[in-house]
């Protein structure tokens, strides 16, 4: 590879970080059941241990998402346990994200229930997670809303729309000055007639409606079949509305398998985009990248680990692309070669570079085997294998 493309990496990689979820190393699986296994986190200090594993490994996650309900079982009250946690491992806490689609009451929704009593109870927990990310330092919230009805007719679409505008106002007017909101969408699930924020177009218009620290979340999952992502985030980094991401990839549904495990294009054409956009602008976009996915059946740290490492090969191939050539093919409607500025990059092996730049860190050049070197696995599965085959299985 040549020194300039060398660079390109290096340049690229030395920006970019990844959030790692703290649920995504509990046990987890289908309504059908869930397999459990023995070194999944039980408790809110293994999550904070298993990314700051992979983070001392990798050095592109300094940072983990954390879900209000199952992170700080006393809300508030557990914010210095959480800041014990974090300096323990080396990880801060990334994006906040409140919960209020699990309790009994959420039955019908959160923002959008037609009981006002309800709706105060998700604004009460909205709130404190609002709090809760101030006492931490966490400048994202991250809104995801279950909400919607299963039968047509069921619910009032446009008061529930109002509800939601009304409830997110108010979120918004809490917020700090470097603070944003993140509102994410999804087509449906658990909701299987309407979703109340069911695609980016509803999420676009509620941040806004909101202020202007409220920005647009994107769930790659969610999504339906064939679904242009890529022109979605093109579309919203010009009207500076993308506030980050959620990784996983899918084959079906809102399948939360590993990042680039079925379709990497996919990720490399996101990825570009923004790098497109960044070229053009010639300044960095503000986005936060996050994993989301659900490891039912893998390993949950080899899992991670793999998301990690395709995310920084993905986003280095991105940086490859001459965008000064295809920008000239693309005025002159050169379709072969403008395409090939993309297939090209897409196909370069950055692997060495990769590893050349995590060798210049002080890195391990292959953090899945040094992870395996390492004995952790062994150790946590150790620890955890008693309370892991006693536990109840649930996302927490
Ligand atoms: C949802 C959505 C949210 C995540 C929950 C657990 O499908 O992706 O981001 O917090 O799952
Ligand atoms: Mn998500
Ligand atoms: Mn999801």
């Amino acid at each position: 590879m040549t020194t300039p493309k060398v660079n390109a990496i290096f340049a690229a990689l030395d920006r970019f970080q990844i959030e790692l979820p703290s649920w995504g190393f509990a046990n987890t699986g289908t309504r059908f059941g869930k397999f459990l296994q023995p070194a999944a986190a039980t408790c809110t200090e293994d999550k904070f241990s298993d990314a700051g594993h992979i983070h001392s490994l990798t050095g592109v996650c300094p940072s983990v998402a954390l879900h209000v309900l199952w992170d700080f079982p006393e809300g508030l009250g557990s914010v210095t346990e959480v800041q014990r946690l974090a300096a323990k491992y080396g990880v801060r806490p990334g994006a906040i994200n409140p919960n209020v689609f699990q309790d009994q009451h959420y039955k019908h929704g959160s923002f959008g229930n037609p009981d006002p009593v309800v709706r105060k109870t998700a604004l009460r927990h909205i709130l404190d997670s609002v709090e809760i990310a101030k006492k931490l330092g966490s400048r994202d919230l991250s809104l995801w809303f279950a909400d919607g009805s299963n039968y047509p007719g069921t619910q009032n679409i446009r008061q529930r729309r109002k509800w939601f505008e009304d409830g997110l106002r108010e979120t918004h007017a809490h917020l700090a000055e470097n603070q944003r909101m993140l509102v994410e969408y999804k087509p449906f699930e658990p909701a299987f007639y309407h979703t109340d924020i069911a695609d980016w177009g509803m999420a676009f218009l509620l941040a806004q409606a909101s202020g202007p620290k409220a920005k647009v979340l994107v769930d790659t999952g969610h999504h339906y079949q064939s679904q242009n992502i890529e022109q979605i985030v093109a579309w919203l980094l010009d009207a500076g509305m993308l506030g980050g991401f959620h990784f996983n990839d899918r084959r079906y549904a809102d399948d939360d398998l590993t990042m680039g495990s079925i379709d990497p294009y996919q990720v490399f054409r996101i990825f570009f985009e923004i790098r497109f956009f960044e070229w053009e602008k010639g300044q960095n976009a503000d986005i936060a990248y996050m994993v989301d996915q659900s490891h039912n059946l893998k390993g949950k740290i080899e899992a991670m680990i793999q998301t990690v490492m395709t995310a920084e090969e993905l986003y280095a191939k991105a940086a490859l692309v001459d965008f000064a050539a295809l920008a000239k093919h693309q005025a002159s409607c050169s379709l072969v070669d403008a395409e090939c500025c993309l297939k090209d990059a897409f196909s370069t092996d950055v692997r060495p570079a990769i590893r050349e730049w995590a060798r210049s860190k002080g890195l391990p050049e292959d953090p899945l085997t040094a992870s395996r070197e390492s004995g952790y696995l062994e150790r946590i599965t150790r620890e955890r294998s008693e309370k892991n085959m006693s536990a109840v299985s649930s996302y927490a």
